[in-house]
């Protein structure tokens, strides 16, 4: 039997190479990965220049890498580059968000946004050159149309979106997190089957050449951490 494998009561288990770095290495790997993270930041003024495919697929394999419950996976990445798609997508998202930002949305949420500049005009959905729109499975759909449980499914699909947040920043694009709400119109679009639901819907792409961004201040860890 290959020697990095054994069987655990019936189940395959692989051995666990631990990668481990000199304290100095970790603290220096741990800051620099920080630092770069901390550059991070959401756009909404896309250049049209075109992403690679490939670079694209990566990043959802990385994303795909994240822990799940039972390791079920409850995720479907659609990756839309077709205008007539984008431009379907734009017309959905603009039609819910103009109802949102009109009479949806509160008053105190409205207040909270002001500093972000937003409205419900969405280009971005037409200029990015990708749009990746996660789905989370509620249940998985198996060939012969039985269902299988998923568990922490929300869990799972956020930890699967923040891994590919981090993957597209480092590859060097850029990304919006953007939740137009309601969003059931990207399953009817898209033609997701019953056990999918819209979870986010991600332009990826190059910032345009002139993008400001707002200045946020990003809390202290003081602020966010607590020891016992
Ligand atoms: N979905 C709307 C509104 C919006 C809501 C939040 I919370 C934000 O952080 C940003 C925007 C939109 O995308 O414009």
């Amino acid at each position: 039997m290959d020697k990095g494998k054994k069987i655990i009561n019936g189940f395959p288990f692989v051995h666990y190479q631990q990668k481990v770095f000199r304290e100095d290495e970790m603290l220096q790997r741990s800051d620099a990965f920080y630092q770069y993270m901390n550059q991070r930041r959401s756009i909404r003024d896309f250049s049209d220049k075109p992403v690679p495919l490939s670079v694209i697929e990566n990043v959802i394999r990385t994303a795909s890498t994240a822990p799940s419950g039972a390791h079920k996976q409850p995720w479907t990445f659609c990756i839309v580059s077709d205008p007539s798609i984008k431009k379907q997508i734009r017309e959905a998202a603009e039609k819910e968000e103009y109802e949102s930002y009109t009479s949806r949305m509160s008053e105190e949420w409205l207040n909270d946004l002001k500093h972000l500049q937003t409205n419900w005009h969405k280009p971005f959905l037409e200029t990015a050159p990708y749009l990746i729109v996660v789905f989370k499975k509620a249940y998985d759909l198996l060939r012969d149309g039985s269902k299988k449980n998923n568990y922490y499914v929300n869990e799972s699909a956020g930890l699967a979106c923040g891994f590919l947040l981090a993957a597209i920043h480092h590859a060097g694009l850029c990304a919006l997190t953007h939740t137009p709400s309601p969003m059931n119109f990207l399953s009817k679009i898209l033609n997701r089957p019953e056990n999918e639901r819209p979870f986010l819907l991600i332009p990826v792409g190059f910032a345009a050449d002139e993008t400001y961004v707002p200045e946020l201040r990003r809390k202290d860890l003081r602020e966010i951490a607590v020891h016992y």
